[in-house]
């Protein structure tokens, strides 16, 4: 593995859980107990700093106000000692949103989409509508349904096909066939919302089919995992009293592409980076 700086192109709408990721995986890399661990000075750390302290207290952190980015760079090293440089943004979630509904990218985003060398999408199935279509219903049941507006709005699984497309025609891939790079990773957040779920791609495919076909046809090996960064739903406001008094790092585990469960947060990163754990 070589010194280049490695970005990961964090992607993920409003709400899906991106500050306290970065905040939970941060303290993991610094405690050096996982696949990967900080190796030197991390630059821009404040927005991930303030999210900690708030967990340490047993309180959820703030919403990132839209218009903020902050790209905070983390010196890596792997368990078996090669090293990388980790570019981990933080950012207002509707930024993505508004690239789509505005199907406009800005210029920096440009930039790192066509820089990264892996996309990790975070989703909270959770909170995804799953609106009827042909493919959740029988024709003959949605026909019975009045018409109540031409404007519908899109479905949830066709803003994300719109933003994966929107994202591979910045890096100019049209030649029909799957991609292998960049690396693609999906992953699931607040897994601990979706109790008795099996497999993290059975789960997706369930709940968004047609965005779940989308990515196993255009990627050659698309990975997808669960994540609870928290383990349990916290207040901004209320302390949750068990959570301050174990600490943050006692809480969190990974779902694997195969299902296994996992404590170390890193896991998803090394997966992304090197395309493997
Ligand atoms: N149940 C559960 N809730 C979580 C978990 N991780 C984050 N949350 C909650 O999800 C909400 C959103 O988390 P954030 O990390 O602020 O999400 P974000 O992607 O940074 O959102 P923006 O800053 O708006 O872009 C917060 O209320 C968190 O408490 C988790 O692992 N489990
Ligand atoms: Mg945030």
């Amino acid at each position: 593995m070589s010194e280049r700086a490695k970005s990961v192109l964090l992607v993920g709408e409003s709400g899906v859980g991106k500050t306290h990721y970065g905040a939970q995986l941060l303290k993991r890399l610094m405690k050096g107990d996982g696949m990967l661990r900080m190796r030197g000075a991390a630059t821009n750390l404040d927005p991930f700093e303030t999210a900690l302290e708030r967990l340490n207290e047993g309180r959820a952190a703030d919403h990132t106000p839209t218009p903020v980015y902050v790209e905070s760079i983390w010196p890596l090293e792997y368990d078996d000692g090669s090293k990388a440089e980790l570019v981990w943004p933080d950012y207002g979630g509707e930024q993505i949103k508004a690239m789509v509904t505005a199907r406009s990218i800005p210029l920096p985003w440009m930039r790192r989409i066509a820089e990264a060398h892996s996309w990790l999408l975070l989703l909270r199935l959770n909170k995804m509508r799953a609106s009827d279509d042909i493919f959740s219903k029988p024709l003959a049941q949605l026909r019975q349904r009045t018409i109540q507006s031409a404007a519908s709005p899109v479905s949830d699984q066709s803003r994300l096909i719109e933003l994966l497309q929107m994202l591979m025609n910045v890096r100019g891939h049209f030649n029909g066939k799957p991609l292998a790079t960049p690396h693609l990773a999906l992953l699931l957040t607040c897994w601990d919302e979706l109790q008795g779920t099996g497999l993290p791609g059975a789960a997706l495919r369930a709940q968004l089919p047609m965005f779940f076909d989308f990515v196993v046809s255009n990627w050659q090996k698309p990975k997808i995992l669960g994540l609870s960064a928290l383990e349990r739903a916290l207040s901004p406001e209320q302390r949750d009293a068990e959570f301050a008094s174990r600490g943050p790092e006692s809480f969190g585990y990974v779902i694997s592409h195969e299902g296994d469960r996992s404590s170390d947060l890193t896991l998803p990163i090394k997966l992304a980076l090197v395309g493997t754990i």
